[in-house]
Formats: C-alpha cells, structure tokens, sequence
C-alpha cells in the first residue's frame, strides 16, 4: 500500500507541473487541492522546522508553536507563513520593478532593485508581524478562516529603505490618505485580473521611520515565502498590513479599497457586540495597532520539573505602544510577580521578558503571563471582544508545569 502511493506520488512529481497549466484551474472547487499539490512537503518546501503546524495547504497557511519561537529574532524555521492567494512561481530580483503611483503621487516612477538599493540609505529594524488572525481558535462561537492558536507572530529583522523615503522622492501631494501595496501572488480562483489581497497604511504609519520597503530579512534574501525579493513592512500593524512580492505602491487620495480592505476582512465592530451578533459592513472598523500581548516561549507547555526552581522567559509586544511590564501568576491569577523585561532594541520591536520561579510544593501547575503596556492597557485574562471574524484575541497565555 505505503510502496503504492510513494510510486504515485513520483508519478506526479515527474509532471513537474504547476498551477499555470491548469488548464480548468478557474473550475476547481473551493478548499479542492489539485493531486499534484497534495504531494508537497511544506517543511523542505518552505525550509520550515518539522514542529511547525500547517493549517492550510490552498493557500498555505503555516504557523509555530508557542516554544518554537524562543529567539529574540525569529529565524526564518519558525516563522509563520500566512497565504491569501498563491505564491508567485517566477520571482527575478534582477528584472523587478517597484512601480509608485496613485491620486496623490505627484508623478509615477518606477524603480528596479538596484535603484533601492542604491539610490536611498538602507534601514534595519526588528520588527513583529502578528497576523490579525493570531488566536481564532478560541473564539465562540467559532470564527471561520485559520484556526490559529497563538503561534501566527514573528519578529525578524528587516533591511530595506523606508517607505517614506521613496514616496518623497516621487512626491506626495497634501490630500494623500492612504498607502496601498499591489502584489504579484495570484488570486485562489487563478483569475488574472483579481488580487488575492492589497491592503496598506494611513499615510501616516506610511511615513514613520520604522515602515519599510525591505530587501532582507535576518541579513539575507528574503526567503520565497515571505515576500522575496520586495515587501513591505509596518511592524505593530496586523501583519497583513505588510505586503509580500510588492510590484506597485498606491498613495491613495482616500482609504484603500483594496482586495481585504473592505467588507469584513480585517475589521473589528467599532463597538463591542454579543458574541454571535451579525455585524453590518458600515459598524465595522479597520484594524489598526495591534493590542498588547505576551508569549511564554519558555519552558513548554507541558513540561515536567525535577526541581522546584524554574526560570521562564518569553516576549511581549504591544502595537504602536511599548511594553510597560509583564507579570506572571502561578494560582491562576490569583496573585502576580513581576517578571524582568527588557527594552525594545527598537520601536516596534518584541521585548523580552523572563523571571526565577519558586514553587511550593510538588504538583500541577499553571503559569500564566499577563503584559500591560505604557499606556496602562493590560491583557485581558479572558477572550476579549467577540468578532466575527475571529481576529484580536489577545488574553494571556498560559503553560501547565509539573513539579515532581
Ligand atoms: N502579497 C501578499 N502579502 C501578504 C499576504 C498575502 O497573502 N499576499 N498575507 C498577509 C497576511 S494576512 C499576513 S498575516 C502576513 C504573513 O506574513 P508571513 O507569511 O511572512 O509570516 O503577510 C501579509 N502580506
Ligand atoms: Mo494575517
């Protein structure tokens, strides 16, 4: 049987064929995945760890565990791969172009890579990417899309002219609203002439320091499934706000309505709703800063003690905002220590925090973490605000320990 299917999957293998050729591609089914797909080791595919889960294969949707992402910089094998539509198969740094235009460009221009890289100063930032998504799993009732628990966050470091940079050189005119990225992946039906999404930033989260074209990721090419050989990056903003394979940047005269931008996709009801409720388009509002949040990456969870001294660590981010401090409770929230945490390396990047803990006694035990930002805005212990999609869970994290 096992013998069977591997000499199929060979068979298919050997077409060495791709979604381009075929040929009734607009009639697949939706969530149908083609048997020349089915074959795909995402984890060689995408140079991704074993312990990553995937959620999704149309499209690719792949995220970690809360372990997995100990590093203070996220190494490319532990980080999430979120996919709206299909990743681009031809992808040559040498003949790309960035093409600038819009309602509010004073002219359009078009860059190739060399121009980036040579005509603008070159920026580098850590910066964390959450996807709006992170956490669905736990909303009741259940939001539809990718059931993702706690593992669809990142932060790697990030090269690239900043955005603002490159939107002066073209020139911006006084009633520009909104910066829009057009990208190269091709809508889930295969139709040419849809965008599988194209979102972007008010002008002003457009023009901060931190907002990059980037060209690098962790001081190499950007790898495939994360956006090479162009992406733009607004770090604190759901990450979809950062688009992959970017070809053309839109300063808008007006808010983007983009694939994803209207609707429900990556909204929230601009006042809290009874979980369930149905939600008119015009009651929902655009995500901007994500909330702040903390993420126990050590021990994991389910780990088994022989001494009753333990040390955790994790990070904590909060949005635009920095992270003000992170505490812990080992009795379920009925008492919290501080824990030590470090200063961001720079805006808009997770901050690491860890603490000694002394149990009493042998047993079970919970740990949770809880971060409040300098605002004075802390996690709720609980789901926050139902929505219906499903986005902005971000209550505290919690491990179970054993002590024996
Ligand atoms: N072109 C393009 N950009 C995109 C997406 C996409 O599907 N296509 N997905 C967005 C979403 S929803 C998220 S959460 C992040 C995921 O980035 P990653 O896959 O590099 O982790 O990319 C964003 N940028
Ligand atoms: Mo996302």
């Amino acid at each position: 049987m096992k013998r069977r299917i591997f000499i199929e999957r060979s068979a298919l293998a050997a077409l060495g064929t791709s979604m381009a050729e075929v040929v009734f591609a607009a009639r697949i089914p939706e969530g149908y995945l083609p048997l020349f797909l089915q074959d795909q080791d995402p984890f060689k595919l995408f140079g991704k760890d074993k312990e990553m889960t995937v959620l999704n294969r149309r499209p690719w949707n792949i995220e970690a565990k809360a372990h997995l992402l100990d590093d203070a910089v996220t190494p490319s094998k532990f980080m999430f791969v979120r996919n709206n539509g299909l990743i681009p198969q031809e992808l040559d740094a040498d003949s790309w172009t960035l093409t600038i235009d819009g309602e509010s460009a004073q002219q359009k221009k078009v860059y190739s890579l060399d121009d980036l890289k040579t005509k603008f100063k070159q920026y580098s930032y850590r910066l964390t990417l959450e996807c709006g998504g992170n956490g669905r799993s736990e909303f009741n009732p259940p939001a539809k899309g990718n059931q993702w628990t706690v593992g669809a966050v990142s932060c790697a470091e990030w090269t690239g002219v900043r955005l603002r940079d490159v939107l002066e050189d073209c020139g911006i005119k006084t009633d520009a609203v909104y910066v829009a990225y057009y990208a190269a992946d091709l809508h889930l039906s295969g139709d040419q002439n849809r965008d599988a999404i194209s979102r972007g930033v008010p002008i002003a989260k457009a023009m901060q320091d931190e907002t990059l074209l980037a060209l690098k990721m962790n001081g190499n090419d950007i790898p495939k499934v994360h956006g090479y050989p162009l992406r733009m990056v607004a770090g604190g903003w759901p990450a979809s706000a950062s688009g992959k394979w970017v070809e053309r940047i839109s300063i808008r005269n007006k808010v983007h309505d983009g694939a994803k931008m209207t609707g429900s996709s990556y909204r929230v009801p601009c006042d809290p709703v009874a979980p369930g409720a149905k939600v008119k388009d015009e009651d929902m509002c655009i995500i901007e800063s994500m909330p702040v949040k903390s993420l126990i990456t050590y021990p994991r969870s389910g780990a088994i003690l022989e001494d009753r001294k333990l040390g955790i660590r994790g990070h904590a981010w909060a949005g635009e905002s920095e992270v003000a401090k992170v505490q812990y409770s080992i009795d379920f929230g009925s008492s919290w220590q501080s824990c030590k945490l470090e200063k961001p390396v720079n805006r808009l990047a997770w901050q690491q925090f860890s603490a000694s803990i002394n149990f009493p006694k042998k047993g079970y035990y919970e740990v949770w973490a809880k971060a409040t930002d300098d605002k004075g805005v802390t996690q709720p212990m609980v789901l926050p605000g139902w929505n219906p999609k499903g986005y902005l869970n971000n209550a505290c994290h919690r491990i179970a320990v054993k002590v024996t």
